[in-house]
C-alpha cells in the first residue's frame, strides 16, 4: 500500500472542555506504518489503535478468532509510526500560548515535529502537550510523527535492566508488564488475550490560548440534612464550593463566573482570580439529592464555569453536579469493624460487579458504544455499584457521567493489580503525575465513591511474596500505596476516602484477608475448588470479589470456533480460556451440580447455570448478613469481557447476557428473600434495601417435582428499611423421604400491596441433579407489543427450575433461566436486538 499523506485541516472544533479557547482537532485518519520495516501501511483513526486500523484495513486476521491471538507478536513486537500534517496560521501563532495536545498515547513513544523530537511519552494514563511556541514553529504546514515502541519489547527490556519481571508465577501476561504504565491486562490476564496494542488512543488537538486557561476545577457539595427516618431525609440547604486553578500566559484581569441551573434554580456567582486561583460558593435551598436509583432519583444540576478576562469569556467548562454525601462507615462492632457506604445518611448494601476495560482494543469498544450499553446492563440487573478494577484504566468521562446519570456508584482502583511496582524514583514521579491528572479529571463526578490504591498487591507481598522474587517489593508497596497515592488524594480530593488496597483490612488489622475488617476477595470457591457452601463460612464485611467461570453463549462461541472445535478441551476452546485448567474446572463443578448433558451446546448452557448458582449462593448469604451491617457488599467478579472467552463474566463481549446476569437481576432486587437452607429446615430472610418500610406478602410453598404441595404459607410481613430479618422458617423435618431423594423445592415470592409479585425464587435442599426432572409441555402465548418488543406468557405442565429461551435471534429479556411452577403462567418481555415480525419471532423461539 502506498503511503498517503493526510493533511488535517485547521478546523475549529468546539470541544466541550474548552469552548472558547481555540481548539483544532487532529482526530481523524493518520498514516500508520511499522518501523523500520514499513511492511504494513494504512490509514488509522485517532482516537484508535494499530490493531484496530490493521483489522479495519484487512491486513491482519481477527486476533480473537481461533488461535490467531498466538500469531500476533508479529504486530505488537514492532514499533509503529503514526504521522500526519497540520498547518499553523499567523493568527494562531499570535495567541499567547499554543500547544499540540494528546489526551492519551499508548504507551512508550516519542513525538516529533518536522523531524525534531519534542516529547517523550511513557504513560498511557497521562495526557501530554508540546509547547509549539517554545518549539519555535512558524506559520505553514508541519509534519507530526508519533513513534510508538513495541510494548512487549520495552517491557522485556525494562525487566532485564531492572533485574526482575515483578510478576507472580501464576500470571499469563508477558514479562515486565508492571514496569510499564500501560494497562497491565493488555499483556494478558486470566480472562484476557495477550494483545498489547499501540496507538493514539484519545483525542489529539491543537490548543490556542489567549491570556489564560483553566488548569483544573474542583466541585464540592456540603449538605445540611434534615429528617430522622431514612425515607424522610432531604437537604435543607447545601453549599456548592467551586475551586478553579488557572494557567496565565499574559497579563489579564481574570475572574471566574459560575452558573448553576436545574430543578428550578438559577444561581450565578463570580470571583476574581488571584495567584492562579479562584474560590466560589453558592448556597442552594432545598436541593434535590443525588441518589442511587433504588433509593431515589439521581438528581443532577448543570454547572457552568467560565474563565473571563474583563468581559471576555476565555474558556468554559461544564459539570453535572450531584448533591450527595458518601461516607465509608468503619465503626468498631462485635465482629471487628463495619465497612459500608452511607449515601445521604442511608446505609447502602453495595450490589454489582467488577468492571474490566470494555474491549481488548479500548478505543474500538468506546466507539462501538460499549460503555453506555454495559452500564445499561448493569442498571437492568439492579447494580448500585461498579468496581473499576486496577488492572485496566481510569475510564473515560463518559463512563462516570453515565453512572452519575443512571444512579450507580463507582469504586475506582488506581491502575495497579496483582504485580509488584518498581521501587524507582522515575516510576514514582511518573505515577504522581498520572494520579494527579486522573484525580483532577474524575473527582467532580457524583458517581465516584472511593479511591482504592490497587488490586491485590498487599495480599501479594504478604502472602504471595515467595513468588514475587523482588526484594524491595514491600518497600515499593509502602511508598506507592501508603504514601504517594494517599498524599495525592488528600491534597486533590479531600472529601473522598482513599483505601490502600483491595482487599485490605485497615490500620487495625494487618491481615488484608481478615473477613472481620475491610473488604475481601474470596476465591476458595473456584480457585480453591471448595463447594458453593463455602461462602457461608466467610461472612466478610464487604465482598469486593468472588467469582465463578462459565462459557459464553453458543452464538459467541460460533464467532471464534468452528464446529469441529466445539469441545471443552479443543485447542481453540483452551485458547479462549486463560485460567489454567479452567475448562476442566467448569466441567468438574458442573458434574457436582448436574448430570452432564450430551451436547456441547447444552453443556455450555449448564456451565452458565452452574456459575449463576455459585454466585447466587454467595450473594444470598451476604445479603442476609446485612442485618447489623455484618456484610454490606457483594460485587462479584466479573461483569464484562474484553473479547469472546470463557470467563467469570455475566455479560459476554458481544453483550449477550449469561444466565448469571438474569440471576443477578433477581438476586440484587432491592426486595428479596435470601434462603438459608440447612439439612432439615430453611430460614427465609427478607432483605429490604430501600429506605422505606415495606408492607408485603410472603408466599412460599414446599413442593415435590411433580407439583405435590407438601406445605405452604402466605403471610403479611413488614420489612423495616435498609436491613434484613428472618421472615419465616420452614420446617422440612417431616419430609425426610423427599429430602433424601432431593425431590423437594421451596418456591417463594414477595407480593406488594397491589398484589404485584416484586421478587421470586426457589431453593433446593440438595444438588439440582437429584431433583427428578420430568418432561414438561410448554404453552406459550406471544404478543408483539412494539417494534422490537414481545410479550411471552409461558405455562409449563411440570415444575421447572431453570427455564430458558433458546432462540435463533439475539434478545435481552425481562427474565430468563427462571423457575416455573406447574400450571402457573409467567410473563416475560423480550427486547430483540433487531426488528422482527411476530412470525419471525415465533419461528426463532
Ligand atoms: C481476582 C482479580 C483478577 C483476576 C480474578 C480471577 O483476583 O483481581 O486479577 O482476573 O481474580 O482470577
Amino acid at each position: 500500500m502506498r503511503k498517503t499523506v493526510l493533511t488535517v485541516l485547521w478546523v475549529l472544533t468546539a470541544l466541550s472542555a474548552a469552548a472558547q479557547n481555540r481548539v483544532a482537532s487532529l482526530n481523524g485518519f493518520w498514516n500508520i506504518q511499522d518501523s523500520p520495516q514499513a511492511e504494513y501501511q494504512t490509514l488509522g483513526e485517532v482516537p484508535g489503535s494499530v490493531f484496530e486500523a490493521l483489522l479495519d484495513a484487512g491486513l491482519i486476521e481477527d486476533p480473537s478468532y481461533g488461535t490467531n491471538e498466538m500469531k500476533m507478536d508479529k504486530i505488537y513486537g514492532r514499533d509503529w509510526i503514526y504521522s500526519t500534517s497540520f498547518s499553523l496560521t499567523d493568527s494562531q501563532l499570535a495567541a499567547d500560548a499554543l500547544f499540540l495536545c494528546f489526551d492519551g498515547i499508548d504507551t512508550i513513544a516519542t513525538v516529533s515535529i518536522d523531524g525534531t523530537v519534542l516529547l517523550e511519552v511513557n504513560n498511557m494514563h497521562r495526557s501530554w502537550r508540546i509547547d509549539l511556541k517554545e518549539a519555535g514553529l512558524a506559520a505553514g504546514t508541519h509534519q507530526v510523527e508519533v513513534l510508538i515502541k513495541s510494548p512487549s519489547k520495552e517491557a522485556n527490556r525494562m525487566a532485564d535492566e531492572g533485574g526482575a519481571t515483578l510478576m507472580h508465577i501464576g500470571n499469563k501476561g508477558l514479562d515486565g508488564a508492571p514496569w510499564t504504565r500501560k494497562a497491565w491486562y493488555m499483556f494478558g490476564w486470566d480472562w484476557g488475550a495477550t494483545l498489547p496494542d499501540s496507538g493514539i488512543w484519545k483525542d489529539a488537538y491543537i490548543l490556542a490560548v489567549d491570556h489564560a486557561e483553566i488548569e483544573n476545577t474542583r466541585v464540592q457539595t456540603d449538605i445540611v440534612f434534615s429528617g430522622e427516618q431514612y425515607d424522610e431525609i432531604t437537604a435543607d440547604s447545601a453549599q456548592l464550593i467551586v475551586e478553579v486553578e488557572t494557567l496565565e500566559y499574559a497579563d489579564a484581569d481574570l475572574s471566574v463566573e459560575i452558573e448553576l441551573n436545574g430543578h428550578g434554580i438559577n444561581l450565578i456567582e463570580s470571583a476574581p482570580v488571584a495567584d492562579g486561583k479562584a474560590s466560589l460558593a453558592v448556597t442552594v435551598d432545598n436541593p434535590e439529592l443525588w441518589w442511587i436509583y433504588e433509593l431515589g432519583t439521581p438528581a443532577l444540576y448543570d454547572l457552568e464555569i467560565a474563565l473571563k478576562s474583563g468581559n471576555r469569556v476565555l474558556e468554559t467548562r461544564t459539570h453535572k453536579v450531584g448533591f450527595r454525601q458518601v461516607e465509608l462507615v468503619r465503626d468498631p462492632d462485635q465482629w471487628g469493624e463495619t465497612f459500608y457506604f452511607r449515601l445521604n445518611k442511608v446505609p447502602v448494601f453495595a450490589k454489582g460487579a467488577n468492571w474490566i476495560p470494555c474491549d481488548t482494543f479500548i478505543p474500538r469498544g468506546i466507539k462501538a458504544g460499549l460503555i453506555e450499553k454495559r452500564i445499561a446492563d448493569a442498571k437492568a440487573a439492579n447494580f448500585n455499584m461498579i468496581r473499576v478494577w486496577g488492572g485496566g484504566i481510569y475510564e473515560s468521562d463518559e463512563f462516570y457521567n453515565t453512572c452519575s446519570r443512571e444512579g450507580i456508584m463507582v469504586w475506582q482502583d488506581f491502575a495497579f493489580a496483582c504485580y509488584a511496582t518498581p521501587d524507582r524514583q522515575e516510576y514514582y514521579e511518573n505515577v504522581r503525575v498520572e494520579a494527579e491528572q486522573n484525580v483532577k479529571r474524575l473527582r467532580n463526578h457524583p458517581s465516584l465513591a472511593i479511591w482504592v490504591g490497587n488490586n491485590e498487591i498487599e495480599v501479594a507481598w504478604k502472602f504471595w511474596a515467595y513468588v514475587m522474587l523482588y526484594p524491595s517489593h514491600k518497600n515499593g508497596y509502602e511508598k506507592m500505596f501508603e504514601q504517594l497515592l494517599p498524599e495525592v488524594v488528600t491534597a486533590l480530593d479531600p472529601t473522598r476516602v482513599y483505601w490502600p488496597s483491595s482487599p485490605h483490612s485497615g490500620e487495625n488489622d494487618s491481615n488484608p484477608d481478615n473477613p472481620n475488617y475491610g473488604d475481601s476477595h474470596f476465591w476458595k470457591v473456584w480457585h480453591g475448588n471448595l463447594p458453593f457452601s463455602a461462602y457461608r463460612g466467610y461472612p466478610s464485611r464487604f465482598m469486593s470479589e468472588f467469582g465463578f467461570e462459565s462459557f459464553p453463549d453458543i452464538k459467541t462461541i460460533e464467532k471464534f470456533a468452528p464446529r469441529e472445535a466445539w469441545k471443552f478441551n479443543s485447542e481453540i476452546m483452551e485458547n479462549h480460556q486463560k485460567n489454567p485448567a479452567g475448562n476442566g474446572k467448569i466441567m468438574k463443578y458442573l458434574k457436582r451440580q448436574f448430570t452432564v448433558p450430551e451436547t456441547f451446546e447444552d453443556q455450555v448452557t449448564l456451565s452458565q447455570i452452574t456459575q449463576a448458582e455459585a454466585m447466587e449462593n454467595g450473594v444470598d448469604f451476604y445479603r442476609k448478613q446485612r442485618k447489623d451491617f455484618h456484610s454490606m457488599g457483594a460485587l462479584y467478579w466479573q461483569f464484562n469481557d474484553t473479547w469472546p472467552v470463557a470467563s467469570w463474566s455475566s455479560v459476554d463481549y458481544f453483550g449477550r447476557w449469561k444466565a448469571l446476569h438474569y440471576f443477578a437481576k433477581r438476586f440484587f432486587n432491592p426486595l428479596y428473600i435470601s434462603v438459608f437452607e440447612e439439612k432439615k429446615d430453611a430460614e427465609l430472610w427478607l432483605v429490604n434495601d430501600l429506605k422505606t418500610e415495606e408492607n408485603l406478602t410472603l408466599n412460599w410453598s414446599l413442593q415435590q417435582a411433580d407439583g405435590t404441595v407438601l406445605q405452604s404459607d402466605s403471610k403479611a410481613v413488614t420489612a423495616a428499611p435498609a436491613t434484613s430479618f428472618m421472615a419465616a422458617k420452614i420446617d422440612a423435618k417431616p419430609f425426610r423421604r423427599q429430602r433424601m431423594k432431593g425431590d423437594i423445592v421451596i418456591f417463594w415470592e414477595l407480593e406488594d400491596k397491589n398484589g404485584e409479585i416484586v421478587s421470586r425464587g426457589f431453593r433446593l435442599f440438595k444438588k439440582p441433579k437429584n431433583f427428578p426432572v420430568r418432561d414438561a409441555d410448554f404453552d406459550t402465548d406471544i404478543v408483539k407489543t412494539g417494534e422490537k418488543e414481545f410479550r411471552v406468557t409461558v405455562t409449563a405442565s411440570e415444575n421447572c427450575l431453570y427455564t430458558h429461551f433458546k432462540t435463533g435471534f439475539d434478545f435481552t429479556a425481562s427474565d430468563n433461566f427462571f423457575h416455573l411452577e406447574k400450571d402457573r403462567p409467567y410473563t416475560v418481555t423480550f427486547t430483540t436486538w433487531n426488528e422482527m415480525s411476530e412470525a419471525e419471532f415465533t419461528e426463532g423461539l
